[in-house]
């Protein structure tokens, strides 16, 4: 029986009667979606199915308190009854569960169970854990900078708060007061794992130490978690920060169709959870409060088997998907032309570090939505190379601020920035410290348009220092390209003029896809060349042929390419005429270029100070060797780095394991004589 109290629950909450009981038939709508999922994968007919049985007090509750036409959501792959109370239909579910080529939310490219819907403001995710914290920081940021009122929330099971990517983003949250929500649906297990080894504390405890409230609410009943959003929106809405929510829940069904719980769990355990059931709650409510009689609870159970039976067939007639090929880039680029001879454009000479830092100024003066912000990026400092300076001062805070110690944050946020319609230049300080941002670069900036068939774009710019030769040691001297250039969806660019420095910035902004600039730190001061005024574009995936050559040609790209030249110079003198090719662009790469140059001399010197071992140079000759053998005239060599980890601390250690100019020398002349 309910009391009286209770009895006034949800109008005391401001729920009209006609949402209470629309709150009951998107719960029903979901579990009856979630039993037809699973019966289908037992019939075979589907591989793999994630349920959200159990959770949807705790979903439904929480999708109530957000106006999705202007609030964003992350949801996770729970969170099926989540989507559908904001608005997912079930025939969008079926399409995911049968990996059509019309699922709005990946086009057949993800397993069902990875939302999307921009028109709903439900930003795509992927498998991995807790990744979408950062960005649902990056979104908040860029709505809370428009001025809208508009809140983010962002979901996740217990053991997802296990995740550094959680820790960093409720960081951040509230050192950026952001309008975020932390919604953690606790049900006791990661997989097998019980909360007891996977969860030191209480979860929203943890709100105290990054100073926000902590509320701790029981997930099935839908009322207390709607109850606790709202007042979490307010707070967001009237500016005052984030809050954590932990919903306590459980799920019915195995972790996945893949796994089997009674290895793990009591079926008495389950039982007596059912008996909590969130569905019945708000049903014995609406009865008792006469919301709900007989022939209304038919009418909706009526309702919703048609939805599900018309979702399912829709779905099962919906094609197949045929374009696996397609949006890998939002932008794709395949050279076509080879490079002429590269004409130095008009400017006064100046520094690489000079040309960055200008360029910035320029670019952030021609798009007022560009911002930057990496660590000790802003003034008074403006960077640990000064390539930032009197960003801060000139545009604002907002527009160039200090980011945490924390990569992995950093590009996230920027790809949360990037989705909502800022245009982020996120910097890392140095290439060595990149690591910890691997994943949010590989499996998600690179994959946003591929995994939701182009439906979202990350267009983020990645400005990267790297690089040895000024005496940084094991930790400041890596060159990071080979990992990177590795990537389907990210482009990868490196400049070694002033000039290049601002076209290649100004292009990357304007591209719709992730664009890693690796900046040669050896170059900041010694590269100096005309930097010209105005807006100037440098083509992504266009070589600048620096020094035409009859006898071979150096193909590099960096400091690499710079003294490339220099040897170029000297070898003149030697009268071996050797011509420079300067890659620019490392992904996409300017095939066409690199043909020209061998059918030009039949002989190609490779140069990288990156170790020669899967190096970046290993494309190129395998490239050369399958598509251009035929006019070679020996060999394709690679002159690159020794297999040690990185440059040692010592001078003289550096200067024997650093490819030089004289180096470079030695190896075009052997490949002269042959
Ligand atoms: C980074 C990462 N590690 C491991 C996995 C494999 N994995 C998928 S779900 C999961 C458990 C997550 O548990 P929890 O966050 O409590 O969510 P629940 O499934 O219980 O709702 C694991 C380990 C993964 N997807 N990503
Ligand atoms: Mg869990």
């Amino acid at each position: 029986m309910l009391d009286l109290e209770n009895i006034q629950e949800h109008t005391a909450l401001g729920l009209t009667d006609e949402q209470a009981i629309d709150m009951y038939r998107k719960m029903v709508l979901a579990r009856k979606i979630d039993d037809r999922m699973w019966a289908l994968n037992r019939q075979g007919r589907v591989p793999f199915v994630v349920s959200a049985s159990g959770h949807e007090g705790t979903q439904v509750g929480a999708a109530f308190a957000l106006d999705t036409s202007k609030d964003w959501s992350l949801p996770y792959y729970r969170d099926m009854a989540f989507v559908i109370a904001a608005g997912v239909s079930p025939t969008d579910i079926f399409l995911s569960l049968f990996a059509k080529g019309t699922d709005p939310a990946s086009g057949g490219r993800q397993m069902p169970g990875h939302f999307s819907e921009p028109d709903l403001n439900i930003f795509t995710h992927g498998s991995v854990i807790a990744t979408q914290f950062p960005h649902a920081c990056g979104i908040a940021y860029t709505l809370q900078q428009s001025g809208s009122d508009a809140v983010v929330m962002a979901a996740s099971g217990d053991g997802a708060t296990s995740e550094g990517d959680w820790h960093e983003a409720m960081n951040f949250a509230s050192i950026k007061k952001l309008p975020l929500i932390f919604l953690v649906e606790n049900n006791l297990y990661a997989i097998s794992t019980p909360s007891a080894e996977e969860i030191a504390g209480v979860i929203s405890d943890r709100a105290q130490g990054y100073n926000m409230p902590g509320v701790n609410v029981d997930g099935n009943d839908i009322f207390a978690v709607y109850g606790a959003m709202q007042e979490a929106v307010d707070r967001a809405r009237r500016g005052e920060g984030p809050t954590l929510i932990e919903a306590n829940t459980y799920r019915y069904y195995a972790h996945t169709s893949d796994d089997d719980d009674k290895l793990y769990r009591d079926p008495e355990e389950v039982a007596s959870w059912r008996r909590r059931d969130p569905i019945t709650r708000l049903e014995q409510y609406l009865i008792e409060t006469r919301l709900l009689d007989e022939r209304t609870e038919q009418a909706i159970h009526d309702e919703v088997a048609e939805m599900v039976a018309r979702g399912l067939a829709d779905a099962d007639e919906a094609p197949e998907l045929s374009d696996p090929f397609s949006h890998v880039y939002a932008n794709p680029i395949e050279p076509t032309v080879p490079a002429a001879l590269e004409v130095p454009p008009e400017g006064d000479p100046i520094n690489l570090i000079t040309g960055i830092n200008r360029a910035l100024h320029e670019i952030f003066a021609a798009h007022e939505d560009v911002l930057t912000f990496g660590q000790d990026i802003a003034d008074p400092k403006g960077g640990v190379f000064k390539t930032t300076k009197g960003l801060t001062t000139a545009f604002g805070a907002e527009r160039a601020f200090n980011a945490p110690l924390a990569e992995s944050l950093i590009i996230g946020v920027g790809i949360g920035m990037a989705a909502a319609g800022s245009k982020p230049i996120a910097e890392i300080q140095f290439a060595d410290f990149i690591h910890p941002a691997f994943d949010q670069i590989l499996s998600e900036a690179a994959r946003i348009s591929y995994r939701s068939a182009g439906r979202w774009t990350c267009p983020l710019v990645i400005r990267v220092p790297y690089g040895g030769g000024i005496r940084g040691a094991l930790y400041h001297s890596q060159s990071i390209e080979a990992f990177y250039t590795h990537i389907p969806g990210l482009k990868v660019v490196v400049p070694s003029t002033p000039a290049d420095a601002k076209g290649l910035l100004w292009s990357a902004i304007e591209d719709p896809d992730p664009v890693m600039i690796l900046e040669p730190k050896k170059l900041y001061r010694l590269a100096k060349g005309p930097y010209p005024v105005g807006e100037h574009k440098v083509p992504i995936g266009k070589a600048a042929l620096r020094r035409q050559g009859d006898d071979l040609t150096i193909i590099a790209y960096g400091t690499m390419a710079h003294y490339a030249m220099e040897a170029a110079e000297v070898l003149a003198q030697q009268g071996i005429s050797a011509g420079v090719l300067d890659l620019r662009s490392l992904r996409p790469l300017d095939w066409p270029s690199i043909e020209a140059a061998v059918k030009h001399n039949g002989k190609v010197l490779v140069v990288h100070e990156d170790n020669k071992f899967m190096g970046y140079g290993a494309e190129i000759v395998a490239q050369i060797n399958e598509k251009a053998f035929d006019w070679l005239d020996a060999p394709v060599r690679r002159h690159a780095g020794f297999e040690i980890p990185s440059f040692p601390y010592s001078e003289v250690g550096e200067a024997m394991t650093m490819i030089s100019t004289v180096g470079i020398i030695e190896a075009a002349q052997e490949l002269a004589r042959y």
